[in-house]
C-alpha cells in the first residue's frame, strides 16, 4: 500500500474537480453555456442530464472543503466557471460569481489547503458560441479578458493557475468526434479550435503575467498509442493518434511548432496566419499538468484522414470501458520531461478511475479504485526515481458529478455523492488515501 512518506519531502497530493462538474450552474446567476444548450438537444447525453445542479456545491462547499482537509489533502484543484463570472462571456460581471470564487479561496486557505485554479474546463457562455466560440479567433482576446477580471479578484490568493484543461477535448473531442459541447463533426472546426485552444492559452498566460500573476501552467490530457498489430498501417495510425492527441499541443508550447503529419492533414483548415502564432502560444509556463487515464489500441481503416480506429483492448476496464493501464502514465511523465519540459516541474493534474459504487450499510467498498490508484502511484514513484521532476498528485475526482456526455451515471469520485440527497459519503478509497496521507 502506498503512503506519503514514499514520496518526495514537500510532494503535493490533491483532488481535483471542475465548475459545471460540480458547482450547480442554475444558482448564482451564472450565465446559460454550450453544455446547456448541448445537453438539451436529444442524444448527445445519456438522459439529457446537465449541470443544472450536479451536486450542488454551490451551496455545500464547506462541507465539500471540510471533505478535503480531513482527507490530508495539500491541495485542491478546483475550476472558475467563465458563465459565472461573466454571464455573456464578455461586459458584464455577476458579482455573485466573483464573490463565490472569492469565498471558495478563502475557505481553503482558512483550512490550509493550497488553491490550484483552473480558468477554463469546458462551460463556453452561449452568447460566445453563438459567436463561433473556439472557431471565432477573438476567442483568445475574450478568453483573456474573462482571466484578467477573474484574477484581478482571486490571483494574489492563488497557489498555482492552469489556463485550460485538456486542450485536445476542447478542440478535437469536441469539433471533430462531436462528442463534447457543441458537438460540431467537422474538420475545418476542428483545426480551428486545435489552434486557437493554444492561441488562447497564450494569450492569457501574456496577459496574467503582465498583472504579475505566476506559476502559470498548461494542463493536457494524454492517452496511450498501442497500435493493433505490427503492420506498418496500424503502427503509422498509432502515430497519427499519437501527434493529434498527445505531441500537437506538447509541441505546440513547447517546440512553437505544430508535428508535421498534422500539419500536413489539417493545413488547408487552420486559420490564416496560424505559423505567426507560436511566439504567443510557446509563451514559457511554469509548470506541465498531466492528466492521464488509458490507452487506446489504435487499428488503420480505409477511408478519410485519420484514417483509424479504436479496437477493444484485452485489459481490465473501468465502468467507462477504458483499460487500466498505469504504464502509460510513467510513459508520459518520461516523454514529457525527456522531449519537451527538460526541468520544468510536472504535476499530474487529473488521474482516477469510474466504477458502479453503491452505498451499503453506509459505506462504499471501491477496492478497484484503491488498487487502481496504488498502481498509477507506483509509476509516478518510478518517474520520480528516474529523475523526473514530478511535484504533484491530484487525484479525479473529489466526489462522484456530471461524467459530461454520461451523465452522472459514471461515479469517479472519492466521495459518493447521491444525486436525489446530496448526501456525500467518503468511499473506501477516500480512506484509504486518508491513512496514506497521514503515514
Ligand atoms: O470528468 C473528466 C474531466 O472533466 C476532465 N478529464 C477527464 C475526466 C474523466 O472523464
Amino acid at each position: 500500500m502506498y503512503k506519503r512518506s514514499d514520496f518526495p519531502d514537500g510532494f503535493t497530493f490533491g483532488a481535483s474537480t471542475a465548475a459545471y462538474q460540480i458547482e450547480g450552474h442554475s444558482f448564482g446567476g451564472a450565465g446559460r453555456t454550450h453544455w446547456d444548450d448541448f445537453a438539451e438537444t436529444p442524444g448527445n447525453v445519456i438522459r439529457a442530464e446537465n449541470g443544472a445542479v450536479a451536486c450542488d456545491h454551490y451551496h455545500h462547499w464547506q462541507e465539500d472543503l471540510d471533505l478535503i482537509r480531513d482527507a490530508g489533502f495539500d491541495a485542491y484543484r478546483f475550476s472558475a466557471s467563465w458563465a459565472r463570472v461573466l454571464p455573456e462571456g464578455r461586459g458584464t460581471v455577476n458579482p455573485e460569481g466573483l464573490d463565490f470564487y472569492d469565498r471558495l479561496v478563502d475557505g481553503m486557505l482558512e483550512r490550509g489547503i493550497k488553491p490550484m485554479a483552473t480558468l477554463y474546463h469546458w462551460e463556453l457562455p452561449s452568447a460566445l458560441a453563438d459567436l463561433g466560440g473556439w472557431r471565432n479567433p477573438d476567442i483568445a482576446k475574450w478568453f483573456a479578458d474573462y482571466c484578467e477580471i477573474l484574477m484581478d479578484r482571486i490571483g494574489e490568493r492563488i497557489w498555482k493557475t492552469a489556463t485550460i484543461n485538456e486542450l485536445w477535448c476542447v478542440s478535437f473531442l469536441s469539433h471533430f468526434l462531436g462528442h463534447h459541447a457543441p458537438g460540431v463533426r467537422d474538420i475545418r472546426a476542428a483545426a480551428r479550435a486545435m489552434h486557437h485552444v493554444m492561441l488562447a492559452h497564450g494569450t492569457a498566460t501574456q496577459a496574467l503575467r503582465a498583472k504579475g500573476v505566476n506559476q502559470i501552467g498548461a494542463v493536457c490530457n494524454f492517452t496511450y498509442s498501442q497500435p493493433a498489430s505490427r503492420s506498418p498501417e496500424d503502427i503509422e495510425a498509432a502515430a497519427t493518434f499519437d501527434d493529434y492527441y498527445n505531441n500537437f499541443f506538447m509541441s505546440g508550447f513547447f517546440k512553437k511548432e505544430y508535428p508535421e503529419r498534422i500539419v500536413s492533414a489539417l493545413a488547408d483548415h487552420f486559420p490564416s496566419g496560424w505559423q505567426d502564432d507560436f511566439d504567443v502560444i510557446g509563451t514559457p509556463v511554469d509548470w506541465l499538468g498531466v492528466n492521464y487515464y488509458t490507452r487506446e489500441i489504435i487499428k488503420a481503416t480505409d477511408g478519410p484522414w485519420p484514417g483509424h480506429t479504436s479496437i477493444e483492448g484485452p485489459l481490465p476496464k473501468t465502468q467507462m470501458g477504458w483499460e487500466i493501464y498505469p504504464e502509460g502514465l510513467l510513459h508520459f511523465l518520461r516523454r514529457c520531461h525527456v522531449d519537451y519540459t527538460g526541468d520544468l516541474p510536472l504535476y499530474v493534474t487529473e488521474n482516477g478511475m469510474a466504477n458502479p459504487d453503491i452505498v451499503v450499510d453506509g459505506t462504499v467498498d471501491d477496492v478497484v479504485r484503491i488498487d487502481y490508484l496504488a498502481r498509477h502511484f507506483d509509476a509516478a514513484k518510478q518517474a520520480i526515481a528516474e529523475g523526473v521532476p514530478l511535484n504533484g498528485y491530484f487525484v479525479w475526482s473529489l466526489m462522484d458529478n456530471f461524467e459530461w456526455a454520461f451523465g452522472y451515471e459514471k461515479r469517479f469520485g472519492l466521495v459518493h455523492v447521491d444525486f436525489e440527497t446530496l448526501q456525500r459519503t467518503p468511499k473506501a478509497s477516500y480512506m484509504a488515501l486518508k491513512a496514506a496521507l497521514a503515514s
